[in-house]
Parts: C-alpha cells; sequence; structure tokens
C-alpha cells in the first residue's frame, strides 16, 4: 500500500550534524522525498503534535525539547511517501525509548536518555495512517507537497505576506 509519513529531525539530530547520516539511513528505505522544509517550532505547534500525552509526566520537557530549548532552535520537516513507508521508517527509527532500541536503528545509534529523564531520540515518525494524516496537515500545507495526498481546494485568501524588496 502507497503511504505517507511525517519524519521530524529533532533539535538534537541538527545539534549533532547528523542530518546527512540520517538521510543516509533513510535511503534505504528506497522511499521519495515530497516535502521537505527547516521549522522553528512554536509552542503551539508542539502542543497540538504531542497532544497525545499532554498527561505525561515528561510532557513539558518534552515541549521544551522538540522547540529546541535544549539544542537548536528548528527542526527539519519532511514527508517520505511510497510503498509501507510507515512501516518501513519505523523500523529505520527504531523503538521510542533510545536505550530499549536496536543498536543498529536510528534511535538506537544516535539516541540517548539525558540525566534529567528527557528522551533525545533525534528523530520523530509518524506511529500510523491516521497520525501521518493529521500530523502532516499540521505541518504541511498543501502547495508544499509535490504530491496530492489528501484532497485540497483552492480558496481566495486575502492576507499579509512577506515578499522580497
Ligand atoms: P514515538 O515518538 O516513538 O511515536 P511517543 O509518541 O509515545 O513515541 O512519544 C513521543 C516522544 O515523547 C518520544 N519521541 C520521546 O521524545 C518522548 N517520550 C516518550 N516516552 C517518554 C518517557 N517515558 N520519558 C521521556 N520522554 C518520553
Amino acid at each position: 500500500m502507497i503511504q505517507q509519513t511525517l519524519v521530524l529531525i529533532k533539535p538534537d539530530g541538527l545539534k549533532k550534524s547528523l542530518t546527512g547520516n540520517i538521510l543516509t539511513r533513510l535511503s534505504e528505505t528506497r522511499l521519495d522525498i515530497i516535502a521537505a522544509k527547516i521549522v522553528s517550532v512554536h509552542r503551539e505547534l508542539a502542543e497540538e503534535h504531542y497532544r497525545h500525552l499532554k498527561d505525561k509526566p515528561f510532557f513539558r520537557d518534552l515541549i521544551k525539547y522538540i522547540c529546541g530549548e535544549f539544542h537548536k532552535r528548528k527542526v527539519l520537516a519532511m514527508i517520505y511517501y511510497g510503498e509501507e513507508a510507515i512501516s518501513k521508517v519505523r523500523e529505520l527509527a527504531g523503538a521510542t525509548n533510545p536505550e530499549e532500541a536496536d543498536a543498529v536503528s536510528i534511535r538506537g545509534a544516535y539516541g540517548r536518555i539525558t540525566t534529567s529523564g528527557v528522551y533525545e531520540n533525534v528523530i520523530h515518525v509518524s506511529a500510523n495512517e491516521e497520525e501521518a494524516e493529521r500530523e502532516i496537515k499540521l505541518w504541511f500545507e498543501p502547495d508544499e507537497i509535490i504530491v496530492d495526498i489528501y484532497p485540497s481546494k483552492i480558496v481566495k485568501k486575502e492576507m499579509e505576506k512577506k515578499v522580497w524588496v
């Protein structure tokens, strides 16, 4: 089944200059990248992204982490697309807990748990098709994706926009 999945290289991955290594590992999947951008993550986006964890004791630190307060204030957001994209990318990413992740997975190789208990697991990948759709629509506009993966519509908008001078 053709699927799409959101992949985030998190602030620790960027701070540690792991982007190239992670992209090389992900290229083993032979999937297509159909969207990519650097995002400075604001609190609302972070809280919405991790809304299923809002009652967890680690939620506050998790939001600080993804917003880059411990590393760099940016993430690399991408959409991978192709046959069984979700399971292929999840397998390469490895388990949530980097100490339990397979040693050759991305999280197993590059992740760590800090002394204050924050999981720095360098990469986010969507859990299933429903989450992928929710997350992709949260992080990307239809125009930023080069394949029509979900239905969209054209609307006329009068809005302020930054342009080159
Ligand atoms: P995954 O990212 O593997 O789908 P989720 O959605 O359960 O897993 O967790 C989201 C993020 O929350 C993880 N990537 C990790 O950064 C953090 N996290 C999950 N469980 C814990 C935990 N027990 N302690 C600290 N941080 C955690």
